[in-house]
């Protein structure tokens, strides 16, 4: 028999839990139900608790107690702990499915400009490299980028968000990557942290100064990326704007070397990495982002076996945008089932960008892992709640967990007007939630 503390067990703030074991409520007892701000019921809970049985973790007929932004208490409404008093708001949810709130971990939502016009070049048939080899690309969105104010920039990127709200996004990740200089990487990224202050949005924020290399730097990669870590990595990292560090390694863009000094940069000022890898070819990328331990190897479409065991054992996520695979028609998909096989979490994000994925759906990402990618509904929601977290890392190894309904996460919760999950993965857009919750407070139509 296995004892506690031994593998596959976790500490529940209130107890012990085995993998598998259904349970009918989690809870903390030290928060007694009279303290308790808002309770959910009469939900079909989608928990994503690996400590409730099924892929999904279900619990029907479920209950959710609230207090100060947090899920106090899950499980089934007839084993609610106690009698509710009247101070507490209750919320009758009508039998509806309620799921953790999306999460997407792969965004690039504030920048210049749109490029529209390079998408019609690429359906008359020119490439995606092609265009970023021209000077076209990265660079033309970097220049309208680093003509943009910060109020430009925020207002834009509030607008592209307003339909992942309207889906019930409660956490986005956000890189910068379009500036390339130390003045517009740092403005995206407290543009960034504004859009956390203004929006019912949690905000991750990733400094992405190797996205590629400035025209003012061409044929001195190796400069910028002194650049990059003695300069724009300090800085960032000194006003707090940057949650993690990711880089983009692939031949269009920085080697493995490269980006291996970025990382090492990032280490020293105690920032988790992720990486953009293996997009358009197996750079060895995956292998790189092991190494250094990645919250996230993300695209890892050319991801080799040996890359795939190494991200395995260091238990980082593989993030698949199917967004960018579908928008530039490439053909190699991840190599899924091996991620499967070898046990790597795999999570789903929108990517959202003007290039490679004009994509403001994240719901269609659900559909897309499924159609393309030969995710199933389960895998793809996991991708774009539990894993997505663990992407980002909130998945409770510092604060509380998102993208879970358990005692002890954030209480971000998203109600839909489906009879069965799998619709989620269903549609091809159109979907919105019937009501979104974050932080415990139910967002009014006007915030979306
Ligand atoms: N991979 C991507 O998908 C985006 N950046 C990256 O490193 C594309 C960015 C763009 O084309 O503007
Ligand atoms: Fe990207």
């Amino acid at each position: 028999m296995s004892e506690r503390g031994a593998p596959g067990w976790r500490l529940w703030p209130s107890r012990w839990v085995a993998p598998g074991v259904e349970v009918a409520c989690m809870g903390d007892p030290r928060t007694d139900i009279a303290e308790w701000d808002s309770v959910w019921l009469d939900a079909r809970l989608a928990t994503l608790d690996p400590a409730v049985a099924g892929e999904l973790g279900v619990i029907e007929d479920g209950a959710i107690g609230v207090r100060d932004g947090r899920i106090t208490w899950v499980g089934r409404r007839r084993a609610l702990p106690g009698q509710l008093p009247d101070t507490v708001d209750v919320h009758e949810c009508g039998n509806a499915w309620l799921t953790p709130g999306l999460i997407d971990c792969h965004t690039h939502l504030v920048y210049g400009g749109e490029r529209a016009a390079e998408f019609g070049m690429r359906l008359e048939g020119a490439s995606y490299e092609a265009i970023a080899r021209a000077g076209g690309g990265i660079l033309s969105t970097v220049r309208a980028t680093r003509e943009s104010s910060g109020d430009e920039l925020l207002a834009a990127a509030r607008d592209r968000l307003r339909p992942l709200l309207r889906e019930g996004v409660t956490t986005i990740e956000i890189k910068s990557g379009y500036g390339l200089d130390t003045e517009t990487e740092s403005r995206m990224l407290r543009v960034a942290r504004q859009i956390g202050q203004l929006d019912p949005v949690t905000v991750s924020t990733s400094f992405l100064g190797a996205h590629a290399l400035p025209p003012e730097y061409a044929g001195r990669a190796d400069a910028y990326i002194d650049l990059v870590c003695e300069e724009m990595l300090p800085a960032v990292a000194g006003e707090g704007l940057a949650d993690c560090v990711d880089a983009f390694c692939e031949r269009i863009a920085f080697s493995p070397e490269q980006t291996a000094r970025v990382f090492d940069r990032a280490i020293e000022l105690d920032l988790p990495v992720r990486l953009h890898a293996d997009q358009l070819s197996d750079g060895g990328g995956a292998a790189l982002a092991a190494r250094y331990n990645a919250l996230s190897a993300d695209h890892v479409e050319y991801a080799a076996e040996a890359g795939i065991v190494a991200l395995a054992r260091a238990g980082t996520v593989a993030v698949l945008l199917p967004g960018a695979f579908y928008f530039l028609r490439e053909t190699r998909v991840p190599p899924v089932a091996r991620f499967r096989h070898h046990g790597v979490p795999m999570a789903l994000a929108s990517d959202h960008n003007p290039g490679s994925s004009p994509a403001r759906s994240l719901v269609l990402m659900i559909n897309m892992g499924c159609v393309l990618f030969g995710l199933t509904p389960a895998e793809a929601i996991a991708g774009v709640t539990r894993n997505a977290a663990r992407a980002l890392g909130l998945d409770g190894r510092s604060g509380p967990p998102a993208g879970v309904l358990a005692a002890g996460a954030r209480a971000d919760f998203v109600l839909w007007p489906i009879d069965a999950p799998v619709e989620l993965a269903y549609g091809i857009g159109g979907l919105a939630a019937t009501r979104v919750v974050r932080g415990g407070i139910a967002a009014g139509a006007a915030d979306t």
